[in-house]
């Protein structure tokens, strides 16, 4: 439903939507995981009639069915700023740095997805892309033949650089070549059964760390999973192995709670697929290569800086523990452990609010709109509120959580693979590889919850309420510059 013109929305949109059916096309656990997920939200939106009426009041339930995010791996820096060039086509923008290197995975990435809030609504299709950090790799030589092999290949068809440039120069696409974008750049994230190296160069790379190997070994960063969004992730975790589908040990993230908070996922292992190996440019010869996963995740609110350091305190704590041995940590005692300590987080959606540990959209009620003119007797946010005038949603945490990334990582690395880095983080090598600095997400969150409130108190007829409000979040952001 395009005019003459493609909006960004429109491509990424259809782009998503074909990145689903080629990885379901290619990965059958992939479609029933989807079906899965699909009921399960069937049955928590049945049995919760006010977080239908919240999902709904905030836009969230449209795109419930739709929501994907995905992850690529890149090799070099010229591939992250032209890959960053084709996202942008779609309304994707780089936000957040992530250093993976931490967990000893020789990576650091960001995330490209929508920053707007309609963009959002409509499709948020998210790409977590990381980059190998070559420097990582110790041995001179092989670091130079991983050089060699990258400098000479082209993730990109010519077609799709054309159209980017098109796009650049002229602002837009018109719509066929949107569609012709689409096509194209879906070549890019394929998966290639047969490698650019030979065996013993594969096994080299994949002694290296297989990760190195997945990410130089062939012609392209093949999409390696794509993940549905679910509303109640314990009960899809319970329901995967009815479906033939073994999951991960534990979930990674917050625990179950009455008010999610950011972002809880879990992962099915890697498949091991046939790869035909180049044999001295004549005879392939047949290996496997384990690069693709399914995962899900249950997203909850975004945390303002003080609510995420909250959460990381708490995570870190248990971490410690399972990690000092004080406890057996089978999975049981780990998630038992982990609610024992969230214990400290507050589980309800007006503490959060007011403690000011998450971002909220306000919208004004009927109530509210009824009475705009009249009654003029509440001077603050919290009497609106208090009034039935004003009320508030969760805005949805739209990014990443790099521990639990690295729990993923980790999860189709096989627990052999077990490296650290004594790197440092290189958030300036990544930018500048991308051409430009990464969006801070707790910018967008605290963005979003400013203008909502704006809008609600000027429909409610109390704009002067907006200004004092506004100062206080001037002096929040000037506070947490200092911390
Ligand atoms: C990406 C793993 C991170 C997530 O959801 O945290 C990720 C990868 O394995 O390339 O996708
Ligand atoms: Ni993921």
């Amino acid at each position: 439903m395009a005019g003459r013109y493609a909006h960004p929305d429109y491509t990424r949109d259809l782009f998503s939507r074909a990145m689903s059916d080629m990885y379901r096309a290619e990965v059958p656990q992939y479609g029933a995981l989807l079906e899965l997920v699909a009921d399960v939200n069937a049955q928590t939106l049945r049995a919760n009639a006010s977080l239908r009426a919240s999902l709904e009041q905030s836009g969230e339930l449209e795109r419930l069915g739709v929501e994907r995010h995905g992850a690529i791996r890149l090799g070099t820096a010229r591939e992250l700023f032209d890959i960053a060039r084709v996202f942008a086509v779609m309304g994707m923008r780089p936000v957040g740095y992530y250093d993976l290197s931490v967990a000893g995975v020789p990576v650091h990435s960001t995330a490209f997805r929508p920053i707007t809030e309609g963009a959002l609504r409509r499709n948020p299709f998210r790409v977590f892309t990381s980059l190998l950090r070559l420097e990582l790799i110790e041995d001179r030589a092989l670091r130079a033949e991983v050089e060699t092999i990258l400098a000479a290949r082209q993730i990109f068809t010519p077609r799709v650089l054309e159209l980017v440039a098109i796009f650049e120069a002229e602002g837009r696409l018109t719509s066929p070549e949107a569609q012709e974008f689409v096509r194209e750049a879906l070549e890019t994230f394929r998966w290639h059964s047969d490698a650019t190296v030979d065996l013993a160069a594969y096994q080299k790379l994949h002694r290296a760390h297989r990760l190195i190997a997945d990410i130089v070994s062939f012609k392209g960063p093949h999409i390696n999973h794509l993940t549905p969004r679910t509303l109640d992730i314990d009960a899809v975790q319970a329901g995967m192995p009815r479906h033939g589908i073994v999951p991960k040990a534990v979930i990674e993230g917050p625990p179950r709670r009455n008010c999610p908070i950011l972002l809880r996922q879990t992962s099915f292992k890697a498949l091991e697929e046939p790869i035909a190996f180049k044999q001295n440019a004549s005879e392939p010869t047949a290996g496997t290569h384990t690069a693709r996963f399914g995962e899900i995740e249950q997203r909850g609110v975004a945390l303002t800086a003080k609510g995420r350091r909250l959460y990381d305190e708490l995570l870190a704590s248990v971490r410690r523990d399972v990690q000092l041995g004080a406890t057996k940590s089978s999975p049981s005692t780990y998630g038992a452990m982990l609610s024992e300590s969230f214990r400290s987080f507050p589980d309800d959606w007006a503490e959060l609010r007011s403690q000011a540990l998450a971002f909220f959209r306000y919208s004004a009620t009927e109530a509210g709109l009824a009475s705009a003119h009249s009654d003029k007797s509440a001077t603050t946010v919290d009497e609106l509120i208090a009034n039935g005038f004003l009320q508030f949603d969760p805005i949805i945490y739209e990014d990443f959580l790099p521990v639990s990334a690295a729990g993923i990582f980790q999860s189709n690395l096989g627990a052999e693979e077990q490296k650290s880095y004594a790197a440092q983080s290189s958030r300036a090598q990544f930018e500048a590889a991308l051409g430009g600095a990464v969006h801070d997400e707790l910018h967008l969150y605290a963005l979003a919850e400013k203008a909502s409130l704006k809008c609600a108190l000027e429909q409610l007829g109390a704009p002067q309420i907006a200004f004092a409000r506004e100062e206080n979040m001037v002096l929040a952001c000037a506070a947490l510059a200092d911390s």
